[in-house]
């Protein structure tokens, strides 16, 4: 699996048949080539932008990234997910988007996506824990998700939960945390178009253990913020609880940006371990908001980060 590029992406994994077909004739009459239809790299093939994020950067294999895994639902080893993810159903999903928008409702996620361009995003990605991979999703941006359903001006935060399925998903039946993972973002960050929605990564179909079928993506903050196997979106004034911030305020902050100079209570964050580099490669630096300051350092202009950590 390593390394390469399938010849499609396999929309119809998280699209009704119906919507598939309609997507398939859709992009044909756009002109575009139908799925599936050529070899070589899918991203030609499904018409979506090539990255301008990431270039450059040495990706982790698909085997580094689909076996080292945090994905507490399916248990707190790093090889748990891979392993206890196998069974989720993620066919059919929706998604419930309420709160201050002028069109909440339970959608169905292919009705939710449909004719969304998806596009590839390198992005580095940096656990709390200090360990760094990096991946190439495949996604859109959240903003234009948010524009679909018409966010209300006194909207001020998105809140995120997870699917709870205990049935499938091991990890439930254990109160590690406290079920649904929930995460948040300022609208301001949400909008931010480095934030994505990612339903895939190296041109396949999200992998189960990876937070299929969709998944949030911020690439400048903790890994814990991008929030897996997505079922509700909310709209809210007010800044919404967070799962590792309800476990544990002291060491985990709603904002979590990705910060050398602020150490975790029990380690440091100036270096990180580089998944993939073997038992004895040296730690890299860490970057100020993972690499992506000169992006998004203005969202948080005056403020003071070890406060607001
Ligand atoms: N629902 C849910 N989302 C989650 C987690 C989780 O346990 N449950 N773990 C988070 C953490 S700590 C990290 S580092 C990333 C890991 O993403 P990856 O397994 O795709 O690398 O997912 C985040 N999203
Ligand atoms: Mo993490």
């Amino acid at each position: 699996m390593a390394g390469r590029y399938k010849s499609d992406l396999k929309w119809s994994d998280v699209t009704p048949k119906g919507d598939y077909m309609n997507r398939r004739q859709l992009m044909a009459g756009a002109g575009a080539l139908a799925l599936g239809s050529i070899a070589g790299p899918a991203m030609a093939s499904l018409g979506a932008k090539k990255t301008s994020y990431g270039r450059g950067l040495e990706l982790n294999s698909f085997e580094d990234i689909t076996s080292y895994n945090n994905f507490y639902e399916f248990g707190t080893g790093k090889d748990d997910p891979a392993r206890n993810a196998r069974g989720l159903t993620t066919d059919p999903w929706s998604i419930q988007v309420d709160g201050l928008v002028d069109r909440p409702g339970n959608y169905d996620l292919g009705d939710l996506t449909k004719g969304i361009t998806l596009e590839e995003r390198i992005y580095r990605f940096r656990c709390v824990e200090a360990w760094s991979m990096v991946v190439p999703w495949v996604g859109f941006e959240l903003a234009d998700l948010l524009a679909r359903v018409g966010v209300q001006p006194s909207a001020k935060y998105v809140a995120f939960e997870t699917l709870v399925r205990p049935e499938e998903m091991v990890g439930q039946r254990r109160p590690t945390l406290d079920w649904p993972y929930r995460e948040g973002l300022t609208i301001s960050e949400a909008m931010h178009p480095l934030t994505i929605m990612a339903t895939g990564l190296y041109d396949e179909p999200m992998p189960n253990q990876n937070g299929a079928p969709i998944r949030l993506v911020v690439p400048w903050k903790y890994g814990f913020k991008s929030i897996k196997s997505i079922v509700r979106i909310t709209l809210a004034d007010k800044r919404p609880p967070i799962s590792w911030q309800m476990a544990n305020g002291r060491e985990y902050g709603f904002f979590s940006n990705v910060n050398p100079t602020v150490d975790h209570p029990r380690w440091s964050q100036a270096t990180e371990r580089r998944i993939g580099g073997g038992l004895f490669a040296k730690r890299v630096p860490t970057l100020m908001f993972n690499g992506y300051e000169k992006e998004v350092a203005g969202l948080y202009a005056g403020m003071d980060l070890t406060v607001n950590f």
